[in-house]
């Protein structure tokens, strides 16, 4: 399968016409361990699968910082090299992120595709891109990622083609050329990208008339958001056992169970070290999480470590300024569990368990989302002790902080608290009935 956009640029990062045989690299960093380096090639593999192409085998090296030339060092690429004839590879994949210097170095030294983490995420966004909005912004994050190597092989007169050095093989002018066609469409995609922003300010503020709370679903690739949209709202978006097959959001009204009706956006997933670039061109879809009043994350219960997904979808809400919207954990696929989530709701304080397949759990869900809804526009408040930043922490990722100050050598904060957060933070609370005094529970 063809993209338009990779046509454009001459090349495709992953060939589709076979299936590709690719050796996975994992470096282990000081700091860091075996454990999370294979995690991180595991999570790789699934990638690459949803890329078109085939595991075909792995190699790791622990390393307290990465070889400014190759990434991994000279004797490892030698072996590298040595297992890709062995096995007729045709492409290496790093799960580190390559610089293009270090990417260049290690084509010329392998005589074989050097790929990063980044470029198959990419590759997978370009396959899944269907609207006009989706398809630009993918191209632009790929003409972002493409600019700087394309600049590295004019410096050293290498043709991508094939030609080499002294050939027919595109020289620097052909290149500079190509590179000044590459600018110019990426101008031209940043303007169209921004009128089809002005598009969406408009339509969201006509829904804002609408009165409607804003509720939407995040969280990891593949965590089950379409799923659980599709559950809740009977939206028929397209869900399956791929990353990031939503590229492009979707909403729908959504009743709440003695409440108001909201309107619920399922939308992009996130993944560890989503690229920078990818996040820069989705600014405008990241956006109706950063404007949302309510972020339902949702997390695959399944996993192997769950918590590290909520920490890696916790970081990119930080990146797009979406980490002071109120958070509602969603464990999904409790089918697959034997305790059916109950350990993982016990550790996270006002989660739900559910199976978005299965249909179980989501009265529970919708209930609790109307009482986390219906406390949003109720403000709570508390006094603080300054070294109690862990209730600090938790008020923030519970609720909505309205003010923070300083009273008393404590914190006065006022923030928008549902009914379950007031109860387990009451030692805090301050009884605003009584003339501001601390209630006293025991
Ligand atoms: N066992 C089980 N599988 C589920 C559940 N919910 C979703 N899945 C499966 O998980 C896979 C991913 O589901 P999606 O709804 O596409 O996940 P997503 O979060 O929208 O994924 P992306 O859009 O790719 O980021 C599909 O194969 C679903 O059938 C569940 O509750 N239990
Ligand atoms: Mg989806």
């Amino acid at each position: 399968m063809s993209n338009p956009y990779q046509e454009a640029l001459g090349q495709t990062l992953i060939e589709r016409t076979f299936r590709e045989r690719i050796v996975l690299v994992g470096v282990t960093l000081g700091g860091h361990t075996d454990e999370e380096t294979e995690d991180g090639l595991d999570e790789l593999s699934l990638l690459i699968d949803t890329a078109g192409a085939d595991e075909a085998a792995r190699l790791t090296q622990r390393r307290d910082a990465p070889d400014p030339a190759f990434y991994i060092g000279k004797g490892k690429v030698d072996e590298l090299r040595e297992v890709c004839l062995a096995i007729d590879a045709d492409t290496v994949v790093f799960d580190n992120e390559l610089t293009p210097g270090q990417q260049y170095n290690l084509e010329r030294a392998l005589g074989r595709t050097a790929l990063d983490r980044t470029a198959v995420i990419l590759d997978i966004f370009a396959q899944n891109a269907h609207t006009q909005e989706g398809k630009a912004q993918v191209e632009l994050a790929m003409l972002r990622y493409r600019l700087p190597r394309l600049r590295r092989g004019a410096k050293a007169g290498l043709s991508q083609q094939g030609g080499g050095i002294g050939t027919r093989g595109p020289g620097e002018t052909r290149l500079e050329v190509d590179r000044r066609r590459i600018m110019r469409r990426i101008e031209k995609l940043e303007r169209d990208l921004k009128d089809l922003q002005r598009t969406r300010v408009t339509q969201r503020k006509g829904r804002s008339r609408s009165g409607l709370a804003s509720v939407v679903i995040v969280g990891y690739t593949n965590a089950g958001k379409s799923t659980l949209l599709n559950a809740l709202t009977r939206a028929g978006v397209l869900a399956e056992d791929r990353l990031f097959a939503t590229l492009d959001p979707t909403t729908r009204r959504l009743s709440l169970p003695g409440g108001e009706p909201v309107l619920l956006t399922d939308t992009v997933g996130f993944i560890r070290q989503l690229p920078h670039g990818l996040i820069e061109s989705f600014k405008s879809t990241l956006e109706v999480a950063s404007e949302a009043d309510m972020l339902v994350h949702v997390v695959d219960g399944s996993s192997a470590h769950p918590e590290h997904q909520i920490t890696a979808v916790r970081e990119v809400l930080a990146e797009i300024g979406a980490d002071s919207v109120p958070e509602f954990i969603v464990f999904n696929k409790a089918d697959m569990l034997e305790d059916h989530g109950a350990s993982l709701v016990e550790e996270y304080h006002g989660s739900v368990a559910v199976s978005a397949l299965q249909q179980q759990g989501l009265d529970t869900l919708l209930r609790r989302l109307a009482d986390r809804m219906r406390a949003i526009s109720q403000v709570t408040e508390l006094l603080v002790p300054f070294e109690r930043g862990d209730i600090v922490a938790s008020v923030h990722r519970e609720g909505e902080v309205v003010s923070i100050e300083e009273a008393d050598n404590r914190l006065r904060i006022r923030a928008r608290l549902s009914q379950a957060s007031v109860g387990r933070l009451r030692e805090f609370v301050v009884d605003t009935s009584n003339g501001g005094n601390l209630t006293n529970h025991g």
